[in-house]
């Protein structure tokens, strides 16, 4: 392994550790790990020192939640998932330099360090105050142990430490009706004490450092982190009181005067740290335990987050401002956050199995060539870069059939069987190129910077198509320069064209390496280049002086005239619609590995088990009566700054105006609101949310889908509603 010292260009990818709790899903890897695997084999075929790392999240409490419901140890689950995760990403072709978890050893080490550096460095306020309890199962109730309507937007299933509607973080204590996920007891308040990373302070030195990293972020990505920082950082609880995590390091606790007993670091604070502990397990592994720090204690280092957007609060202000308090550590250069993606028009659900699983995928498609690639090429063809994005299987087919058989593939046996044919096998030589000869070796290197600019700009949707069109312009200069007329009259423009062609089928051998590396390692074959292309993968990297073919060589010819091709055979089989029948009826049925029901489920009795909110817990008649709902009129409606899921409403109460931020943007325009008539619930505490205050809270009904609809308030404004 060279020496990354005196590497320019040295590069730190992460992807988001996922959490070690069940196994990856099409979402997973259209969120942050298929573009993360696109731009490492694309910066390693330039030759640039690549680490990529990732690893699993192994701690925090939805692993200690299904640990609980399954009665395992949390580290039972985590082993179990840890293993399939790698083997699943392994499967897809993720290119990781090390893939590595929360629960081992380095990372424990890794975590207290950073922990206690902060302690001494006194970056930390240690404060006391009431948190949620839950009196029956005698748990505090952090992060995801609570859940409740989100203040910011309404989304009535919000976790206590961050919204994953909005994206906003939260604190237990800001939810509206919280519950308890353990008992669905209603929580109590007991003081507890914790460390607390005060953001609040360190928002000044966070902000004069994104006013210029942040510049050419996604817009997505600015704007989420502009809104928050607009609202003012608060100080964030970083220790737990929680049976699973990494404990507060020995002597922290004690020198601050806190009983250590069942403090471990909030997931949060350990899992970001946990890709500095993967990156000093992979440097051991390479035999330099001091190589981490060349890619993370240096100011030359390019720090890469690949993420989902649910993560850009913690990946943009928190570690970052924890990595700043520290000191002497890399910040991202950026943050290229994606979207969501739905399925077939729904939102992904795990619970309710509308969700493609990675493993079920490479098993059914597993009688293919390559099947990772059909859906690297299916999933990066529509990623949600800039907006949520929707994986459909009739898609999926189109993809494969009319792309990657009908285009990239047909081409290639155009050509090599050409040149089998009629050329016995050997690369016909170039002479007296005609105009349309030099124009389609000229689309050489205008496909190769257009594509790896589109690389270099996280663009990866364009990357995957602009590749594509290369071999569609590759397919019309086959055809326009028509060799099975010229073969007869002008044998040697029969010649350029084949010639020509195979030097577009070589390039596309390394220009679609990223995306597709299993078809372009067969072409390569196939064209008897395997060996003489540059890995995209860590293994081989053979550092600067490495005379492989690499990306930039794509932009001109690769093989010399002479030089004898192999055996064409189809690169892509086609994709039947019985296949897609299949899989279209598994959306929905199976739990592969849901936290829901069991495989085989029985008809469905409750309302979870047919894909309905779960009845919430009886209450007493008074209970009710405790809320005040009232029918309103909405009389003006605005949009709200930095909050594109809100609108601003003044409702009519008949006897007062009230304003009220309700989270119904997605689902109506400003105009559409003004007039209607709204149920609203009168006595709930006003709440200040993007610089206004809402004075109170819109009824709407979510349904299966996930859908919004407004409930109507007929009748007079101010009719009390029972
Ligand atoms: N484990 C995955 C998620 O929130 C979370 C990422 C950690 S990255 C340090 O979906
Ligand atoms: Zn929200």
């Amino acid at each position: 392994m060279p020496d990354s010292g005196d590497r320019e260009d040295r590069l730190l990818v992460t992807a988001a550790l996922p959490y070690a709790n069940g196994p990856i899903h099409i979402g997973h890897l259209a969120g942050a790990y298929l573009p993360a695997d696109l731009f490492c084999r694309y910066q390693r075929l330039k030759g640039r020192d690549v680490a990529f790392i990732c690893g699993s999240d192994e701690m925090g409490v939805p692993i200690f939640l299904r640990a609980l419901r399954e009665d395992r140890d949390a580290q039972d689950v985590v082993d179990e998932f840890h293993a399939q995760i790698e083997e699943h990403f392994a499967r897809f072709g993720m290119s990781f330099d090390h893939y590595g978890r929360t629960t081992s050893e380095t990372h424990r080490e890794t975590a207290q360090g950073f922990f206690r550096a902060l302690a001494e460095k006194d970056a930390l306020t240690l404060r006391t105050a009431e948190q949620l309890y839950d009196p029956e199962a005698e748990l505090f109730l952090a992060d995801r142990f609570v859940r409740g309507t989100c203040p910011v937007c309404g989304y009535d299933d919000a976790y206590g430490d961050q919204c994953e509607d909005c994206g906003s973080d939260l604190s237990p204590d800001e939810l509206i009706a919280p519950r308890s996920v353990l008992t669905d007891a209603e929580p109590v308040e007991k003081e507890a004490t914790h460390f607390y990373l005060p953001l609040d302070r360190l928002q000044a030195d966070l902000e004069a450092w994104l006013d210029d990293a942040a510049s050419d972020w996604k817009p997505n990505v600015r704007g989420q982190v502009q809104s928050w920082l607009g609202e003012g950082l608060r100080e964030r609880a970083i220790t737990r009181d929680l049976p699973w995590g990494v404990p507060v390091p020995p002597g922290v606790a004690e020198e601050a005067g806190m009983d250590p007993e069942g403090k471990v670091l909030y997931v949060w604070f350990d899992a970001p740290v946990g890709y500095i502990s993967a990156t000093k397990e992979w440097g051991a592994q390479q035999g330099d335990p001091e190589r981490w720090k060349d890619y993370w204690q240096r100011d030359d280092s390019r720090l890469i987050h690949f993420i989902g957007k649910d993560n850009i609060v913690f990946h943009c202000v928190m570690f970052p401002a924890m990595l700043q308090a520290r000191g002497g550590y890399v910040l991202p250069e950026n943050v290229p956050a994606n979207e969501f993606l739905t399925i077939e028009g729904r939102k992904l659900s795990t619970s309710r199995g509308w969700a493609v699983w990675l493993h079920e995928f490479l098993d059914d498609f597993a009688d293919r060539d390559h099947p990772a690639d059909l859906l690297r090429y299916a999933l990066a063809s529509t990623l949600p870069e800039t907006k949520d994005a929707d994986f459909s299987w009739e898609g999926f087919q189109n993809r494969v059939n009319g792309e990657l058989a009908d285009v990239l593939g047909n081409f290639v046996h155009r050509a090599l069987t050409f040149c089998q044919d009629y050329f016995d096998g050997l690369v016909p030589p170039l002479r007296a190129p005609s105009e349309e000869d030099r124009a389609a070796l000229d689309a050489l290197a205008e496909a190769t910077a257009e594509v790896g600019r589109a690389y270099e700009g996280y663009r990866m949707r364009a990357a995957a198509q602009e590749t594509m069109a290369l071999a569609r312009r590759g397919n019309k200069y086959f055809n326009d320069t028509a060799p099975w007329h010229t073969r007869e009259s002008d044998p040697q423009a029969c010649a350029n064209t084949v010639h020509v062609s195979l030097q577009f089928c070589a390039s596309l051998s390394v220009l679609a390496e990223p995306v597709l590396p299993g078809a372009a390692a067969k072409l390569r074959d196939m064209l008897r280049l395997d060996g003489r292309v540059r890995p995209s993968t860590p293994e081989g990297d053979a550092g600067d002086n490495d005379d492989r073919i690499g990306w930039d060589d794509a932009a001109a010819p690769i093989l010399d005239a002479g030089h004898a091709i192999g055996t064409p055979e189809i690169l892509f089989a086609k994709v039947e619609d019985q296949t897609i029948q299949q899989q279209m009826s598994k959306l929905g049925a199976s739990n592969a590995a849901s936290d829901a029901a069991p495989a085989e489920s029985p008809p469905a009795k409750t309302p979870a088990e047919a894909g309905y909110a779960p009845l919430k817990d009886e209450i007493a008649f008074d209970d009710f009566m405790d809320m005040d709902l009232r029918t309103g009129r909405v009389t003006e409606a605005a949009p709200v700054e930095g909050a594109d899921k809100l609108i601003r409403l003044q409702v009519d109460l008949g006897f007062e105006q009230r304003q009220v931020l309700a989270g119904v943007a997605e689902q109506y325009s400003p105009s559409e609101m003004e007039g209607r008539r709204v149920v609203l619930v009168a006595n709930l505490a006003p709440k200040e949310m993007f610089g206004h205050e809402s004075q109170g809270m819109v009824l709407m009904a979510e349904d299966r889908e996930g859908r919004l609809t407004l409930v109507s308030g007929e009748g007079e404004p101010g009719a009390v509603v029972r």
